[in-house]
């Protein structure tokens, strides 16, 4: 473990030991300080986001495989902020705060060039197991993006195996407006996390995501050193036509690469189908008006989140604690009352005809998967707000 501090050995190797022997919600363990990020969970979301430029470009693309190009254009993207950034900006994967019942992230990226203004809206859904949903939306370009993530976790040969639950819906609303809404399916890749031996964590993407819609069906293999080229995060993706819906264009379409560098078209097309440059815009969060929930993320966690980024783990600990214990308090005082607990923006549904149309298609397993659905309610933030930048 030479990345761990001398003084936290012993903490860092017996909960090493406590994930081996544990399998579930990691995100209940208590870690030693130096692993300790001070983001929630509930502010992930932002990652499909960053590059705000792309996910406007998937309403500017022609329907079909156009499109179906810029969907994956963006999904890969997306992939370094979401699996490399704790890394590039912390040092190492860290242990993220686990979310509680009912908090919730609101923000926005504003228009540039008249791509729109991108919404973001997340609510931790559940707390045990974690589960967060998240909205982002494009009103301007008729985008939105629905989806919903937690996580399985085991422990293998030295490594924590996560393998995400939850899907993403995308919508395009036709510039036409007697056309119907164009929807795809966008599932999640499973994460290694290595390199736990040594106190510094990194995650590798492993196995098969996919990407179904607009005529198309997307394969995306995730392969780390040694497999296709050899190279840390390679990915290889092959989009064919739904059959009998394919349309124009070439067949088969394959494109190979790294995810948070460079990939090219192999098959189907020829040069450079995507590089990550370095600009990512992080999103700009609503204020803490009174309105917003005492819930907000960073308003929750801001004494904890201060006292890992300052060194203070005994003030973190301390507010960690009292967060936990009023949960506790809650829940005990809803049993007490029979009541339970509302969900803010989002109304919990056991299937999704979307998903298993679409899946169903690609043969994806499960062949249903529940699902929150957006009731609408935006915060009155963001109208304040936009009415403000104009
Ligand atoms: C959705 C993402 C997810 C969330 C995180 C596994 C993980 C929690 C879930 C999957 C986002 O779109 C993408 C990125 C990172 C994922 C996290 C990485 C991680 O380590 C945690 C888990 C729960 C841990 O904190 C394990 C213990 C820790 C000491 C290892 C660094």
């Amino acid at each position: 473990g030479q990345a761990v501090p001398a003084s936290q050995r012993g903490s860092w190797s017996s909960f090493l030991k406590s994930i081996a022997s544990f399998s579930g919600d990691l995100s209940s363990l208590t870690a030693p300080p130096f692993i300790l990020s001070p983001t929630s969970l509930t502010e992930f979301p932002a990652y499909w986001c960053e590059r705000p430029e792309y996910f406007a470009a998937i309403a500017d693309a022609k329907p079909g495989q156009d499109r179906a190009l810029a969907v994956l254009r963006w999904f890969i993207s997306t992939l370094k902020d979401q699996y490399t950034s704790r890394n590039e900006e912390l040092g190492s994967e860290k242990k993220p705060l686990n979310p509680v019942l009912g908090e919730v992230f609101y923000g926005t990226w504003p228009d540039k060039h008249g791509r729109g203004t991108t919404e973001l809206l997340v609510e931790q859904v559940s707390h045990h197991p974690p589960i967060t949903a998240y909205v982002i939306e494009n009103k301007t370009k008729g985008l939105r993006l629905v989806g919903h993530n937690a996580q399985k976790t085991s422990f293998s040969s030295g490594s924590i195996i996560v393998k995400q639950i939850g899907h993403a819906i995308l919508t395009i609303q036709s510039k036409d407006a007697s056309q119907p809404a164009e929807s795809f399916l966008i599932t999640l890749p499973k994460l290694r996390i290595d390199g736990l031996w040594y106190g510094s964590p990194y995650i590798e993407l492993t196995e098969t995501s996919y990407i179904v819609g607009g005529g198309h069906i997307t394969t995306i293999e995730y392969k780390g050193k040694g497999y296709f080229s050899g190279k840390s995060h390679s990915f290889k993706s092959t989009m064919v036509p739904i059959p009998g819906q394919g349309g124009a264009g070439p067949r088969e379409i394959v494109v190979e690469g790294t995810w948070h560098e460079l990939s090219k078209y192999v098959k189907g097309g020829a040069g450079t189908f995507h590089e990550v440059h370095e600009h990512k815009e992080e999103v700009d969060p609503l204020e803490w008006t009174a309105e917003l929930s005492e819930y907000e993320t960073r308003r929750l966690w801001f004494l904890v989140a201060k006292g890992i980024r300052e060194g203070d783990f005994e003030l973190a600990s301390r507010e960690k604690s009292r967060i936990e214990n009023e949960q506790r308090q809650r829940r005990k005082d809803e049993r007490e009352a029979g009541t339970s607990w509302q969900l803010i923006h989002f109304e919990h549904e056991d299937s999704d005809p979307i998903y298993e149309q679409l899946g169903r298609v690609a043969k994806i397993t499960p062949p249903t998967e529940d699902f929150y659905v957006f009731k609408g309610n935006w915060p009155s933030g963001f109208t304040k707000r936009a009415a403000a930048s104009k």
